[in-house]
């Protein structure tokens, strides 16, 4: 078993692992840049080291000063939360060479999931739907035109490194396929020094449904359902729910299998998140796998009732798994709402500063997950993510009508949030019948 535990984040996913680690009896060391030296995540750890400048880079992103931390705490793990360094496998392997554990999968299993053309063959030697595209990465233009027109337009290239959005083109036709390509590879070269393209068919106004997994090291793998993420503005999600109101029980199951086939695949070990777009006849395809814990987990903690954090704590202590399939079931539907601290009425410009308010909504079903309160300032340095409001109901109208009302409720003051963005999609009609895709915030607001 683990007994302390360096935290590589800060904000909300920070405090989010020290409450795991409190209740398992684990120890923690947070690490804070000079920006967060008063965050209440700081204050909530058994231990704290200031790792640097607010400036990422030189902070949550600087390998050699957080294994310096972690070196000097004499931690026996590190979890990485999401985002910053969680999916970044030399990082993982530097934790390993030092003899910290990784809280996160096998370094082979996240270099193989890393790169999405492997993922795809690994997909498809697991027996599962892949979307018609590339075998593997595009040689030249003619090789990506003749694939192009063999699968028909709309296609779309993807980074092989790629993942979240960044680095795609949607492309119509042949005439826009050389400049669409050439963009594609030096924006992959940019953002992740590797220019590797693939080609996929274009899904029109597909649903984003995830299956949320988690494998111990003997071999037990299970899934925890699916969330529907497809309530997002430019990759960025706004709204989850478990589970997807559009699956039956049927479906539901034949996606979860195909989930836990491909990670069994890979030899997988710890949580993973299986993407996949649903079209317009229900059918699925796989995407990529995400690596890390998610930010919008407690949707499926809250309609599942088991604590993921702790099993990942639990995982890479060397813990078996003691759950078997059978013993998770899903209950009702939870919905969960990211309050950004940006504001929807000026292009969701980010809305930095103190907080001199801070009024949390509270009762039944309601659960809020935040770093943020009364005091806290604001900084421009990190991304915006202020809180998550999830809420748990027996059924979606009742879940929908208590996410209205707590997001009434939050009062966060003076700060621009997207409480008002969230209200408007909460009350639209079609996200009420649950007949959204992922361009539906894009077409209605
Ligand atoms: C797609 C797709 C349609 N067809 N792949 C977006 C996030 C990343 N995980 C994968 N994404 C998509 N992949 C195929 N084959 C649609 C999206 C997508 C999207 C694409 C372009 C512009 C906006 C988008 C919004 C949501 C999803």
């Amino acid at each position: 078993m683990l007994s302390r535990i360096l935290i590589a984040n800060r904000g909300e996913i920070a405090l989010r692992i020290i409450r795991a680690c409190r209740e398992l009896g684990v120890e923690t060391v947070a690490v804070y840049s000079e920006a967060d030296r008063h965050a209440s995540y700081v204050r909530l750890a058994d231990e704290a080291v200031c790792i640097g400048p607010p400036d990422c880079n030189q902070s949550y992103l600087n390998v050699p000063r957080i294994i310096s931390a972690a070196e000097i705490t004499n931690v026996d793990a590190i979890h990485p939360g999401y985002g910053f360094l969680a999916e970044n496998t030399n990082f993982a392997e530097i934790c390993h060479d030092c003899g910290i554990t990784f809280i996160g999968p096998p370094v082979k299993a996240m270099r193989l999931l890393g790169d999405k053309v492997e993922a795809r063959k690994l997909a498809q030697k697991a027996k599962v739907p892949v979307v018609p595209g590339s075998e593997g990465v595009i040689g030249d233009e003619k090789e990506a035109m003749k694939l192009a027109n063999k699968i028909g337009y709309p296609i779309i290239i993807k980074a092989v490194a790629g993942g979240g959005g960044r680095g795609m083109r949607v492309v119509h036709n042949d005439i826009s396929l050389r400049a669409a390509l050439s963009a594609a590879r030096s924006e992959a070269e940019i953002a992740f020094g590797e220019s590797s393209v693939y080609l996929e068919k274009f899904i029109v106004e597909p649903r984003h449904v995830e299956v949320q997994v988690m494998a111990d090291n003997e071999g037990n793998a299970v899934h925890f359902y699916e969330r529907d993420c497809s309530i997002q503005r430019r990759h960025q999600k706004m709204i989850e729910e478990s589970p997807c109101p559009l699956l039956d029980e049927k479906d539901r199951d034949r996606l979860a299998d195909a989930a836990i086939r491909l990670i069994r695949e890979a030899d997988y070990v710890n949580a993973a998140t299986v993407e996949f777009l649903l079209d317009k006849d229900r059918k699925f395809y796989f995407i990529e796998v995400n690596t890390r814990i998610q930010v919008e987990h407690p949707v499926t903690e809250m309609v599942t009732g088991h604590d993921l954090v702790k099993w990942q704590i639990r995982i890479a202590g060397g813990e078996p798994m003691k759950l078997r399939q059978k013993d998770i079931k899903h209950h009702g539907v939870a919905i969960e709402c990211r309050i950004n601290a940006e504001d929807p009425a000026n292009n969701f410009a980010p809305s930095p500063g103190p907080i001199t308010e801070y009024i949390a909504p509270g009762g039944l079903g309601v659960r809020i997950d935040t770093h943020a309160h009364q005091g806290w300032t604001i900084t421009p340095h990190y991304d915006s993510l202020l809180a998550k409001i999830i809420v748990h109901q027996k059924t979606r109208p009742e879940a929908i009508a208590t996410m209205r009302r707590a997001l009434q409720e939050f009062s966060i003051q003076p700060i621009k949030t997207t409480i008002p963005a969230c209200l408007d999609i909460l009350s639209h009609n079609l996200f009420v019948k649950g007949k959204v895709d992922t361009g539906f915030v894009e077409r209605n607001f």
